[in-house]
């Protein structure tokens, strides 16, 4: 059985030495305590945790540790991340410690990731090589059904590929979710008649893992194409049993609303990219991870290597599509491809909806601006003969 691997970032306390303090992550999440103890077996050894390095970085250092295969129970994803994102954030010993990545062994990945992927969502979109585009209904909440199908129904028809409830929207009484869901699909049906383009709509299932398999295959039994999930607030079991189970014929769309409270600080608390590698395994087939430029705080050359975690080669399971979102308009799109790529979802909600013809415009805009891009016509230029883009350029200029 391979070991683990897990590296921090972490700051001592001032009368704790660097390996003091790496040793003391080290045995909280293996074998240790605060002090010696008379029931401690000789065969236990076996499983304690090792500091393979301690390096300085920044005003701290890096530690790399080793934790034995065997303390982990295959397959158990919240009791990896009891070892590994576990007590040892609130250690005395420690001002400040962060998660930075994982190495996992094949043996500690006995999941089949995500049923899609990249290849799988562009198959049913029909693209190859381009970014998608998304938009979220906004404003994120209030809508009755009706209203939410009329401006699925104009983001259709201005050329989306993807529309999403928000991520606090499921199942209010204002919304009622089948009724929305229905009333979404039709639409999406009649854009489809008019524009021959394919539009997936990630229908917000999120609720309790007990109940998540049921509201995913309901939704699929009433027209779903798409189902999305908050991992964070849900929990990632809850992905976990809709992602894996045989009923669920479509893909996932994995929000990560509350990861700021852990992955903004750059001294405390878990980045994304471990996190981002666990969603892929338990199967996100789409995963937001940020912007290069938008209005969430980011590191941004974080996002990069986050989306690299999610594409890159992971025992053979499928890739997981970045969704790059949070204040994005047409003028901040060539910079997120020209720093993230094109195996990317680009979704904008206030970027689509604020557009000053409305929603249809906005998506136009959108797509204009990936066409311009791809194209490497500069965003004014190609905004000459592109009247949605440029309407979007002078109400937001081309970057924040
Ligand atoms: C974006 C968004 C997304 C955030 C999530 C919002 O709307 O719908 O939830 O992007 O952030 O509610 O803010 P706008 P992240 O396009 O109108 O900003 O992708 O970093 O998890
Ligand atoms: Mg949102």
């Amino acid at each position: 059985m391979g070991d683990l691997i897990a590296y921090y970032y972490f700051k001592p306390r001032e009368d704790t030495t660097p390996s003091r303090a790496a040793e003391a992550i080290c045995e909280e999440e293996t074998t240790g305590t605060w002090t010696g103890i008379s029931t401690r077996q000789s065969y236990i050894k076996r499983l304690d945790g090792v500091v393979d390095e301690i390096k300085p970085e920044k005003e701290g250092y890096i530690a790399t540790i080793r934790y034995p295969g065997e303390i982990f129970e295959s397959g158990n994803i919240a009791q990896y991340l009891s070892v590994i994102a576990g007590n040892l954030f609130g250690l005395k010993s420690l001002n400040a410690v962060r998660l930075l990545d994982i190495n996992i062994p094949e043996e500690l990945v006995p999941f089949k990731g995500p049923k899609f992927g990249i290849t799988g969502v562009r198959r049913l979109i029909g693209t190859t090589k381009r970014p998608h585009v998304g938009t979220i209904i906004k404003p994120k909440v209030g809508l009755t059904p009706a209203d939410t199908a009329a401006v699925a129904y104009e983001a259709a028809l201005g050329g989306v590929d993807l529309i999403k409830d928000d991520e606090t929207l499921t199942n209010q009484q204002f919304c009622p979710l089948h009724e929305r869901l229905q009333k979404v699909m039709d639409k999406l049906d009649s854009a489809r008649s008019e524009t021959g383009h394919m539009v997936l709509y990630a229908v917000n299932v999120t609720t309790r893992p007990d109940k998540i398999v049921e509201a995913g295959q309901k939704a699929i039994e009433l027209g779903a194409n798409m189902l999305m999930v908050d991992v964070f607030t849900a929990g990632f079991g809850a992905v976990q049993a809709l992602a894996e189970d045989h009923s669920i014929k479509v893909p996932i769309h994995v929000h990560r609303t509350m990861h700021a409270a852990f992955t903004r600080n750059p001294e405390h608390g878990i980045a994304m990219r471990p996190l981002a590698r666990l969603v892929r395994m338990i199967g996100g087939d789409q995963l937001h991870t940020g912007t290069a430029g938008g209005k969430m705080s980011h590191i941004s050359e974080e996002v990069v290597a986050d989306n690299e975690a999610l594409k890159g080669s992971f025992y053979g399971l499928k890739q997981t599509f970045p969704v790059v979102s949070g204040g994005l308009h047409p003028g901040l799109v060539p910079n997120e491809i020209k720093t993230l790529g094109t195996d990317i979802v680009l979704q904008a909600g206030g970027g689509i909806h604020g557009h000053p013809d409305g929603t249809a415009a906005g998506a136009r805009a959108m797509r204009q601006a990936v066409d311009a891009t791809l194209e490497s016509i500069p965003l004014h230029e190609y905004a000459h003969d592109h009247y949605e883009l440029e309407r979007a350029l002078k109400q937001w200029g081309v970057r924040r």
